[in-house]
């Protein structure tokens, strides 16, 4: 199904001594914290269970610009609107070093497309729910890149070199996103009594799907146990969730907001903040496919796709007529 890349063995299940040899090697590179990089050995549950979460991170970005899309021409200023269309934009970028990441593993970027258009692949769940008014501008900068940056900070760290290094530029990106929504969340609580209310509306509907954007309990995760053994995720679905909720409640108490989760306490010995239980029933809604906004999301991500069609064949054959007067340059002066 994906192309092999260099030196990946056809099968990574069957283990004769020269493999068992290899992925003893390969275990030690990622033990003593090196990289393993495109050309090295890997085992090829590493290398499938790689491109599955890179590749849905970038389809994350791609469908992720949707929502905020929705309200780049509805902007209340200027200054808003250049820093949205500046927010959208990076997401875009993000979406390309990921998938450029997932390249270096043999999978080709019109597979990844074809899986994403197809509804094979995944991507984030946060992405299916609608954003209704300004304030869940807002609400998605704080809280949704907010989560991202909890999940994907140590993903700079992850044993992979081309996601660990793609991994750093895009958390950069991602903390002044978190900045600007939080900003933007200020200064509606800072407002008018429908302002604040805006404010609030926002922050409950999208505190417990930024939640869900840490994936199921560690109890239920299928993979976090290999890919904590390869260094791919360094901390456990729950750890990161329970970081983040220690992170958040005080921002938004800072705010003036309340959050709508009536089990929500500080344990002073734990020192932690206690949250109630998620609806794992509306995640798994969400992940077959049956969210508030999935087929829209989907459907869009189609039409863009055809419409860009022409923008592809072009550029195919302006590169193709480069290469072609290249050579024949070449040719010309030998
Ligand atoms: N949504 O065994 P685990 C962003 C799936 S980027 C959908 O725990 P794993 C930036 C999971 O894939 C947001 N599916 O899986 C931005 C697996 O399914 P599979 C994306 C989910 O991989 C901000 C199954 O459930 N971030 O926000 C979700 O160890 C603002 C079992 O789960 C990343 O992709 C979910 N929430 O842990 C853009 C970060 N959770 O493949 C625009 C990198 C789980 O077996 C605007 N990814 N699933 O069919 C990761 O860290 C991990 O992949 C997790 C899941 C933590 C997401």
């Amino acid at each position: 199904m994906y192309t092999q890349a260099l030196n990946v063995p056809e099968s990574g299940t069957a283990v004769d001594a020269g493999d068992a040899d290899k992925a003893a090697r390969f275990q030690a590179i990622v033990d003593r914290e090196d990289k393993v990089e495109p050309n090295d050995w890997m085992p090829e549950s590493y290398r499938r269970t790689l491109v599955r979460q890179i590749s849905q991170h970038a389809h994350s970005e791609i469908i992720g610009m949707q929502p905020e899309g929705n309200w780049i021409t509805r902007a209340p200023s200027l200054k808003r609107k250049a820093a949205l269309l500046a927010k959208v934009q990076d997401e875009a970028g993000h979406g390309l070093y990921l998938y450029a990441a997932a390249e270096t593993l043999g999978v080709s970027r019109e597979e990844l497309y074809e899986q994403l258009l197809s509804g094979k692949a995944k991507y984030s769940s946060i992405f299916n729910y609608p954003t209704l008014t300004w304030a869940d501008i807002g609400a998605i900068g704080w809280l949704v890149d907010g989560a991202a940056i909890m999940n994907q900070i140590p993903l700079c760290r992850c044993s992979y070199g081309p996601y660990a290094r793609a991994m750093i530029r895009i958390c950069k990106e991602e903390s002044f996103h978190q900045r600007q929504g939080y900003e933007i969340m200020a200064t509606l609580c800072g407002g008018s009594v429908k302002q604040r209310e805006m404010a609030q509306d926002a922050l409950n509907r999208w505190w417990w799907p930024s939640l869900m954007m840490f994936g199921p309990s560690d109890k239920d995760s299928l993979h976090s146990s290999d890919t904590m053994r390869w260094k791919i995720k360094r901390f456990s679905n729950d750890d990161l969730r329970q970081r983040f909720v220690d992170a958040t409640v005080p921002q938004g108490r800072h705010l003036g907001l309340t959050f709508p989760d009536p089990e929500l306490r500080f344990d002073e010995q734990a020192g932690h903040w206690q949250f109630g239980e998620i609806d794992w029933a509306e995640f798994k809604r969400v992940l077959s496919g049956d969210g508030p906004c999935n087929r829209q999301r989907m459907q869009v991500r189609r039409e863009l796709e055809a419409d860009g069609a022409w923008v592809r064949e072009a550029a195919l054959v302006y590169a193709r007529k480069q290469t072609e007067r290249n050579s024949a340059a070449k040719i010309a002066a030998e």
